[in-house]
């Protein structure tokens, strides 16, 4: 970017070798850091940020580049996302402003010790938002499961159902950033579906979900509205979000698409339906509602592993490319470079299988932390009949059917809670005359990307991890092997996101 002579340039890059003598010469040319009156605030992923130490201390940030008359706007540390051995595993982020006439000096100069140099990247990339606002123009909604056009919706002869829906939708298409989100008065009947909703699903949390959404539930009741006789309103629990981990909610229609669904999420922003399910059918909905959202997706978010991970999600889908986007692309005239297809089809199934259906292990117990599982009492009533089962060992053979596999040795010795009475199997889990026994297996990113799903009803195939903390791990390595030719990087300061070209 370049304004009255001044030039702003992102650089993102490693320092060549990892010796004192190469760090000495960094310090030469990123010279002299002292005190700033900018406080620091963590950047993304507070976990895993070195803070300190090296020559980029936090204070460094607001002081000139001496040599160049340079001001650093941002600086941090992170670890090298494609670490090669023997090659340094942190990279470093420095936003500065620069003279535009030295700006050519300053490059080469940061060329001579750093390695893999990256720069901004501006006009090679697919439209995709760059920062928060530009969300007002991720609203493409799909027509999948919506009462007016699909005859299977429980909702599809009721006319007064339909013409709440359209009311309460009308918020989210007037909707812009920024705006406090409007308070919808429920009608009699809609907090009677959210009572039997909530009341059933509170009676199973206990038994069946996390820990990390057992603590945050609490908190909501305390502080957010979260009461049978209350649906809560979106600005109250988005204000609840944004004090806990920086995410914050914006209405929207209905069903989004998955590309629009993903951006949002690298901004912290999760898109929030405001409408009820169908009294009909209190105990699941193909679709999300605020009864979804609110009880599944809401406690989630206020956790701060969770919410990283799922930020994450959101960062390796911008810039993908589909066909939608390469039309748009060619209409402005920009050359489209984005990721392949297939990618956000991946990562909108690995979301699926984790964000919406995952399980994970706490104390030697199988329990649920996907928000679709968390919001429908039907399925998670269901799920301790779900069969552990054993892929990895099958080694080519593949067996169809309901019996079980071998059981895995991660699986011997976990207990569902609240197991149904029955025959137990050689892992303590029932079987059940159920035709199809849905079956668990070990997350793992590559496969639960392409793994088949269901959105009509419940699932057939659950992951589970071993913690969250070690699903965010093996997401970000399958993200960082998503080919991309530009990276991308999340400001906290601006809610922004800079791109950069790759080398
Ligand atoms: N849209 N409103 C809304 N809510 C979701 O949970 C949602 C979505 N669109 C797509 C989606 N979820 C996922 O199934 C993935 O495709 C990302
Ligand atoms: N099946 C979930 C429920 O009944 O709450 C909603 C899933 C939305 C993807
Ligand atoms: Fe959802």
């Amino acid at each position: 970017e370049e304004k009255d002579g001044k030039a702003v340039v992102n650089l993102l890059f490693s320092l060549k070798g990892s010796k004192p003598s190469s760090l000495s010469r960094a310090v030469k040319v990123f010279e002299d850091p002292g005190p700033t009156q900018q406080p620091w605030v963590e950047p993304t992923g507070l976990d895993e940020v070195t803070r300190g130490g090296g020559i980029f201390q936090p204070a460094a940030r607001g002081r000139a580049i001496r040599t160049f008359e340079a001001k650093i706007h941002h600086l941090e540390t992170r670890p090298t996302q494609r670490p090669r051995a023997g090659a340094p595993h942190l990279e470093y982020f420095v936003r500065c402003e620069v003279p535009s006439r030295d700006l050519a000096t300053l490059l080469s100069s940061v060329r001579r010790v750093t390695e893999d140099l990256r720069s901004a990247g501006e006009d090679k990339v697919p439209w995709f938002p760059r920062k928060v606002s530009e969300l007002d123009k991720c609203h493409h909604l799909v027509t999948k499961f919506d009462p007016d056009l699909d005859l299977d919706h429980p909702g599809f002869s009721d006319q007064a159902y339909r013409q709440r829906r359209k009311l309460i939708a009308e918020i989210a298409f007037q909707y812009k950033h920024g705006d406090p989100i409007p308070r919808v008065e429920y009608t009699a009947e809609e907090i009677a579906t959210w009572k039997e909703v909530y009341t059933t699903l509170k009676s199973l949390y206990a038994t069946h979900a996390c820990r990390e959404h057992l603590e945050a539930f609490e908190l909501l009741e305390r502080f957010s509205g979260y009461q049978e006789d209350n649906i809560p309103q979106l600005e109250d629990v988005s204000r609840f979000l944004k004090e806990r981990t920086g995410f914050q909610l914006r209405p929207v229609a209905g069903l989004l698409s998955a590309r629009d669904f993903l951006a949002s999420l690298a901004f912290r922003v999760f898109q929030c339906t405001q409408y009820i399910r169908h009294a009909s059918s209190p105990m699941h909905s193909p679709e999300p509602d605020c009864c979804h959202e609110l009880l599944g997706h809401v406690p989630m978010l206020a956790d701060r592993t969770f919410a990283q991970f799922s930020q994450d999600i959101g960062l390796a889908s911008l810039g993908a490319s589909d066909e939608e986007i390469e039309k748009l692309s060619t209409d402005i005239g920009l050359a489209s470079l984005g990721a392949s297809d297939e990618e956000i089809e991946k990562l909108s199934t690995l979301y699926w299988f984790t964000v919406e259906f995952g399980l994970c292990k706490q104390n030697g117990e199988v329990k649920a932390y996907g928000a679709g599982l968390l919001s429908s009492y039907g399925e998670l009533l269901f799920l301790p009949y779900a069969v552990l089962r054993v892929r990895e060992n099958l080694q080519g053979e593949l067996r169809v059917g309901p019996q079980p596999g071998p059981i895995a040795s991660w699986a011997t010795g976990l207990q569902f809670p609240g197991a149904p009475e029955g025959s137990g199997d050689a892992c303590g889990l029932p079987k059940h005359s159920l035709s199809e026994e849905p079956e668990i297996r070990a997350f793992d990113p590559e496969a639960a990307a392409v793994q088949p799903y269901q959105d009509q009803t419940y699932q057939p195939v659950y992951f589970v991890s071993e913690s969250f903390s070690d699903a965010k791990d093996k997401l970000r390595g399958y993200a960082s092997r998503i080919q991309r030719p530009f990276s991308v990087k999340f400001d906290p300061y601006t809610l922004a996101v800079d791109v950069l070209d790759s080398p």
